[in-house]
């Protein structure tokens, strides 16, 4: 949530003044050009919500932590700038845990700064004494536990300067109390970040580049793996050429569907355990693949061992440790995606793909129609029919999905047409994460249109925060696709647990456009799609955020499914008879 470089604030800029901790906090947050911080206070933080009285920056009171880390996660991935959440110690700082290893998983930047028990009471058992920083070390990039107020400007800076280098991610910085009340020097200037320069690999090589444009010369069937690292380097437009420029198609991973214009003929769609038929069997019938800014994670492969048998791999990533974490690669060009794009582009050979592209179309066909993706026809609407009418009137709106069928149903149907317009959390599969990180986005993006898609069982897991959305005065439009059951669980016992239902059905759920008015925004129920249809349409018309409840079949399934772990080619396509 940067802003740019901020002309000096309440202490001038050379000038090195004694400030309280907490001051410096906020002097520091408007220097890194932070115009926005989601947060819930408490004890151990109250030095610092007292010291943002004066400070120049919005502060977003959530329902919730999780909510209030999701919601610095939604800023984050609208925007691209660093998300920064604030919490107490203790309960506070549990509190984020999920929405840090939400980030973690997706690399999003973020900072997290939790109030600690001052320093003479560690390891005391204090009231609301946690060690976050124990707790947080596997779902964090980096983290720190700051107890003199000397240190932390170069933490907050390092921690910014972290969270947005290389691999992008969160970052969290514990201050104990009394380093918040006491006073040091502040000095912006000595306080510049060192030790993130580590974290950027060297130029490739030019041989190896010269070793990429070898292989792809003699591919015959390429395929391009596009990943949320396309986004996040800004190798959008880079990826056209390069696609363009060799005449490779594009599949891509969950969170690299926005990441390619979804209309352009060389864009084969969405791949893995839900993703579409043609664009997996085409994986398994290339000859090279090149993996963009993904890491080739289990939801993609399916059975490694039978992942890709006839292609070599070339890994393009930032991250050194994700190459041949999963699946072992030919060739690996380590570094940011576009500064490697930007010179593989204009020494890509022409490639001669037609014959290869006639192939996909063919394959294509045999199982895209309109009808796809097929659900069944069964009591009560389809979900795929809803998102259907929303795709038609609500193009080009940031989609913020939460996490089951539905989340799938969206991947399937809707087309992201601009970078950053599809938000969902893929790695960690966060149910709860729709709502607040819309909340996010919007704040990111005020102009755009934000709709939330989401189950009956996700929507309940961070209700709260609906409270925060009328409280900011912000238009989100809500889609609960309302099943009656938590309808990926009920899915997999379908499939996998010879139907035998545990826990799976919502036998009772609060009536859900009366919950949206409790909390001040319209209320709507759809029952048929003509109700959905004209729901949707008064939606948009009004100023007023609203959620839908729309009633869909409680049978429906997504397909088509790849079982955990299975082979690619053991893809189920329809219901078990
Ligand atoms: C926090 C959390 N708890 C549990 C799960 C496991 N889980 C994955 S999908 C799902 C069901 C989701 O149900 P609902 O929100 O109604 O969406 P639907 O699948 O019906 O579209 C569950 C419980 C999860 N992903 N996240």
């Amino acid at each position: 949530m940067e802003r740019p470089p901020q002309p000096p604030t309440s202490a001038s800029a050379s000038a090195k003044v004694e400030l309280s901790g907490a001051k410096i906090i906020w002097e520091c947050l408007e220097r890194e050009g932070v115009d926005v911080v989601f947060g819930y206070p408490g004890g151990t933080i109250l030095p610092t919500y007292d010291a943002m009285v004066d400070a120049n920056v919005r502060h977003v009171l959530a329902r919730h932590e999780q909510g209030a880390t999701h919601m610095a996660d939604g800023y984050s991935r609208a925007s691209g700038r660093t998300g920064v959440v604030i919490a107490t110690s203790g309960p506070g700082a549990t509190n984020l845990v999920t929405g840090l290893a939400t980030a973690m998983m997706d690399s999003v930047p973020l900072v997290a700064i939790t109030g600690q028990v001052s320093g003479p009471l560690l390891g005391t058992d204090a009231f609301q004494e946690v060690d976050v920083t124990g707790v947080t070390i596997p779902i964090t990039k980096h983290n720190y536990l700051v107890r003199d107020p000397r240190d932390i400007a170069p933490a907050l800076r390092e921690a910014f300067a972290l969270a947005r280098s290389g691999r992008p991610g969160p970052v969290l910085v514990d201050i104990t109390k009394d380093a918040q009340t006491r006073t040091a020097l502040f000095d912006w200037e000595a306080a510049a970040p060192r030790r993130h320069l580590r974290h950027v690999p060297p130029p490739v090589p030019e041989e190896l580049l010269a070793r990429a444009v070898a292989m792809i010369q003699s591919s015959r069937r390429p395929l391009i793996l596009a990943g949320h690292g396309i986004t996040l380097s800004g190798a959008n437009r880079a990826l056209v050429e390069f696609a363009e420029r060799a005449g490779i198609p594009v599949a891509a991973t969950l969170l690299g569907l926005d990441a390619f214009p979804p209309g352009h003929p060389l864009f084969l769609g969405f791949m893995g355990m839900h993703g579409s038929p043609w664009t997996n069997l085409a994986i398994q019938e290339a000859d090279l693949l090149i993996a963009l800014g993904m890491r080739f994670d289990d939801r993609v492969t399916g059975d490694p061992a039978t992942f890709a048998p006839h292609a070599r791999k070339i890994h393009v990533e930032i991250d050194a440790t994700e190459v041949g974490k999963n699946i072992p690669v030919d060739l690996a060009l380590l570094g940011d995606l576009k500064a490697v794009l930007d010179r593989l582009v204009p020494r890509t050979p022409v490639l001669e793909t037609g014959p290869w592209l006639e192939t996909l179309d063919g394959m294509k066909a045999l199982f895209d129609s309109p009808q796809w993706p097929r659900v069944r026809k069964g009591e009560g609407m389809s979900p795929v029919d809803v998102l259907r009418e929303l795709q038609t009137q609500a193009p080009g709106s940031v989609m913020v999905s939460d996490v089951g069928q539905h989340q799938m149903w969206e991947a399937q149907v809707m087309r992201h047409q601009r970078p950053r317009t599809l938000i969902t959390s893929g790695g960690l599969g966060t149910m709860g994460f729709a709502l607040p990180a819309a909340i996010g986005a919007k704040i990111a993006c005020p102009d755009a249109e934000v709709w939330v898609v989401a189950g009956d069982g996700g929507i309940q897991m961070n209700s709260q925060e609906l409270m925060t959305l009328t409280q900011e005065g912000l238009k989100i439009d809500i889609a609960v696709l309302n099943n009656f059951n938590l309808g990926m669980v009920r899915q997999w016992q379908t499939h996998f647990y010879q139907d035998r239902r545990s826990a799976s059905t919502l036998t009772i759920s609060p009536d859900f456009p009366m919950l949206a008015r409790a909390y001040g925004l319209r209320g709507a129920l759809a029952r048929t799609p003509e109700e959905a249809a004209e729901a949707i349409r008064e939606a948009r018309a009004s100023a007023t955020s609203t959620l839908i409840e729309f009633q869909v079949d409680p049978e429906a399934s997504v397909y088509p499914l790849i079982p955990p772990g299975a082979r690619i080619q053991d893809m189920i396509h329809e219901p078990p008879s």
